[in-house]
């Protein structure tokens, strides 16, 4: 999946596909590369981050969404808003992503099962604005476990089918870089929920202070976090992830036939 964030204020990408036209011709362009899905979102999600109106969002996100569909691109729209999830799946989306696991709007989950399109739901605990003030688990593996769960019961008694659901540990939301770590280390144990598993890990912070520069102890920026990414991509899909969501398409996808190819080796399925 690559990632098409239609924001000012995006900590990854800084604004460069704030203008539609922009943001078309970069979907295109991910698609192009290789990805198999492009996620259009219109609201940074970055800690401390202030919403934008729906009404900014849906100026922000429909026109992409629009363009990127009619050009035979299958978008995903990154949304914690029904309205918005509404009327990007009427300008041709055909999947929800939604950080907040259907918990930020209370029709978002039956938008989603009227339409009868796939979602992603995302292990969350607040907007943005005060998220990390909740960076606190016992282990944070089984709470991030434990809290998904009420979000999977919650979208199949809307109505939203087993089969068209995904889940997200959410790297980075309500997480500290350990945290993080940890759960990607043991992501298996989300695999092991038996859902295709979504993993956004892409020059996210955590990336940045890992790769620090070792003279001034700077965060790597954002834009040096590419090749870091791609080597976890293929760690994340031999962990059995279905989805890796980045925004530099073609290292990810080199790293995630290699570990298709580890993968049958290891599992004895190579030819
Ligand atoms: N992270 C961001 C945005 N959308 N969606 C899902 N499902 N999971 C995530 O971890 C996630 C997301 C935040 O940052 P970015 O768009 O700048 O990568």
């Amino acid at each position: 999946m690559g990632v098409v964030n239609v924001t000012p204020d995006s900590f990854s990408d800084g604004g460069r596909w704030f203008e539609p036209d922009d943001a078309v011709t970069q979907g295109l362009r991910l698609a192009a590369q290789g990805a198999d899905l492009v996620d259009v979102g219109g609201e940074s999600t970055r800690p401390g981050a202030q919403r934008p109106t729906e009404e900014e969002e849906l100026r922000r996100v429909l026109p992409v969404v629009r363009d990127l569909a009619a050009a035979g691109v299958i978008v995903s729209i990154d949304t914690m808003r029904a309205d918005v999830a509404a009327r990007a799946l009427d300008h041709g989306a055909s999947m929800v992503n939604d950080v907040s696991g259907g918990q930020a709007d209370p029709s978002m989950l039956r938008v989603v099962a009227d339409a009868g399109v796939p979602v992603v739901l995302m292990h969350w605990r607040g907007h943005s604005a005060h998220m990390q003030e909740s960076a606190e688990y016992g282990d944070v593996v089984d709470d991030v476990r434990r809290e998904l769960l009420p979000r999977l019961d919650q979208a199949i008694e809307a109505g939203v089918s087993r089969d068209r659901i995904a889940l997200d540990p959410g790297l980075g939301f309500a997480k500290t870089g350990d945290h993080n770590w940890t759960l990607l280390a043991r992501l298996h144990e989300i695999v092991e929920l038996g859902y295709p598993v979504l993993v956004a890990a892409s020059r996210k912070a955590f990336l940045g202070r890992l790769l620090a520069d070792p003279t001034t102890g700077e965060d790597r920026p954002p834009d040096g976090r590419d090749a870091a990414t791609a080597v976890l991509s293929s760690l994340i899909a031999l962990a059995g992830a279905w989805c890796v969501r980045v925004h530099e398409v073609p290292g990810s996808l080199d790293a995630v036939r290699l570990a298709a190819r580890w993968g049958d080796e290891a599992t004895g399925r190579a030819t």
